[in-house]
């Protein structure tokens, strides 16, 4: 029970961080709106300085918040490493303090996709030490959520045998019956663990390789390998969060509607094709480079398509399925995670239009692509954090939500709503990304944006100030806890 107790307390704090952090990083996306809006007048090394931070804030936020939901509900079935919880929760506020000095005092604005040769190459708008603080931050970062990952695959392998078993591989090849494949919890952990450890070993690598650059210019690699090598990284970690945040719409509805989340042959194959698909499909990123192999151009378009659509496809229809005729009782938390399904849902359709090669030949660098990605990671991703910051802070103590929370789940959905709208707008305009000023017929929907922005800010501070709340309350006791037989190693 202790151990639950205690299980319980990294979790929160995981979230506790994750969610501030979030709410910090919104800031700095209403001012880069307003800036382009030609409202605020931003220097335009400050605006690559907020566009780095923001980025790689909001990744890392999202994703040591993901990892909490993982680290919770996987410890039902495996028994987790709590030191291991708690050194990459300490790595990753390293990490961010290296990366928050190396971006404000040193100046680096290279994105977080510090895409070779840039962080070397800044024509002077940062040195060495910017740069290095950067790559060393992302470094210790990365370390962390692999040291996380790989606890997380030997729980798994210890507990079913094989990774290939956390997958239910046996269930699909019909050694077992469906009645005794892996929870839906322990699969979509196994499948974070392989694209996650594959994509940290290369965000690893090129990151050293970005380092003896920024130190020795006269060590050079390959920029198309360094490329490969960027994208397999960020494309796979920033996916990987909603595959980490999917196990919160999984195990809250089943609590939620008191019925099963039943596995079968379907859900297995789907998560499998997703795992294959993830790793293959960062490629969608380089369909610019004609110097790339074309089958792998047309490999990662053809993918692409298919990428999350089996996980998606499966958990939508489960979904609608589990809550249909259940009587399920709706509250802010269940809500959120339902609207994360929603957000999921609708911000793939213009992702997919944009992983066409000829459709991303003109949209892939204008505002269209955040406009997708933040439908996802902000209304599906991040409402799958929130949704769980509420159902555990139900769990844990006796705290109650008001009218603010009912009003912040409401204006938490229409601000990422108008602001992706916003975004998908500027891109069918024309308009570019990552450019710090804006031509005057652009600039409508960025001031747009960051009036829907400033209504997320203040929903997300709602947010935040019940979880707070409910920590303050937080219950001495954990007695009634559904999970007081787990034990943490
Ligand atoms: C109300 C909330 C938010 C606002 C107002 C906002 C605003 C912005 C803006 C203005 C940009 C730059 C667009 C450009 O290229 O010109 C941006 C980029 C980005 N945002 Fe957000 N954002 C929000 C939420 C989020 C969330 C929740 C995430 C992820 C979990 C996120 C991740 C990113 C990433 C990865 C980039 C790309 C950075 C780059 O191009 O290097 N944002 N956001
Ligand atoms: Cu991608």
């Amino acid at each position: 029970m202790e151990s639950v107790k205690s299980r319980n307390n990294i979790v929160v704090s995981y979230l506790l961080i994750g969610g501030f952090t979030i709410l910090v990083m919104i800031i700095f996306g209403i001012l880069m709106l307003l800036s382009q809006g030609g409202v605020l007048d931003l220097s335009p090394s400050m605006f690559y300085q907020f566009l780095t931070i923001h980025g790689t804030g909001m990744v890392g936020a999202a994703a040591i918040a993901s990892a909490g939901i993982m680290g919770y509900f996987l410890s039902k079935y495996v028994n987790l490493s709590k030191n291991v919880m708690t050194l990459n929760l300490i790595l990753f506020l390293i990490g961010v303090v290296m990366v928050i000095i190396g971006v404000f005092s040193f100046e680096y604005a290279g994105s977080w996709t510090f895409l070779y040769p840039l962080p070397q190459l800044s024509a002077n708008a940062w040195g060495i030490v910017g740069a290095l603080l950067y790559l060393f931050g992302m470094l210790i970062l990365g370390a962390g959520f692999l040291l996380f990952y790989l606890d997380a695959g030997r729980a798994i392998m210890k507990h079913y045998g094989s990774l290939a078993k956390g997958l239910g591989w046996d269930v699909i090849s019909g050694k077992k019956t469906d009645d005794r494949a892996p929870s839906s919890t322990v699969v979509a952990s196994t499948m974070v663990i392989i694209v996650n450890v594959t994509a940290i070993t290369a965000g690893a690598t090129v990151l050293i390789m970005n380092a003896i650059h920024v130190i020795n210019p006269a060590f050079t690699v390959d920029p198309l390998l360094a490329k490969n090598l960027t994208y397999a990284f960020g494309h796979i970690f920033a996916n990987s969060i909603i595959y980490m945040g999917v196990i919160a719409v999984y195990e809250i509805l089943q609590e939620y509607t008191k019925r099963p989340w039943k596995i079968n042959k379907v859900f297995l194959i789907a998560w499998t094709m997703s795992t294959v698909f993830t790793l293959l499909i960062y490629t969608h990123h380089l369909l610019m480079d004609s110097v790339m192999p074309a089958w792998m151009l047309i490999m990662g378009q053809a993918l692409s398509y298919a990428n999350g659509l089996p996980v998606l496809v499966v958990t939508a229809y489960g979904a609608l399925m589990i809550v249909y005729k259940s009587g399920i009782r709706w509250d802010v938390g269940s809500g959120l995670i339902y609207v994360s399904m929603f957000g999921w849902v609708v911000g793939v359709v213009p992702a997919i239009v944009d992983a066409t090669i000829v459709v991303n030949q003109v949209m892939h660098n204008t505002k269209w692509v955040p406009g997708h990605f933040h439908m996802y990671m902000a209304l599906g991703a991040c409402a799958m954090i929130f949704g769980f910051m509420y159902y555990i802070a139900k769990q844990d103590s006796d705290i109650k939500t008001t009218i603010m929370d009912r009003f912040a789940f409401a204006g938490y959905t229409l601000s990422i709503l108008g602001l992706s709208g916003s975004l998908l707008v500027s891109g069918a305009l024309g308009t570019p990304r990552r450019w710090a000023s804006h031509l005057p017929e652009w600039m409508a929907p960025a001031v747009f944006g960051g009036i829907a922005g400033i209504l997320g800010m203040l929903s997300v501070a709602v947010f935040i100030v019940h979880f707070v709340r409910f920590i303050r309350r937080r219950k001495k006791m954990v007695s009634g806890n559904a999970f007081d037989d787990q034990q943490l190693a």
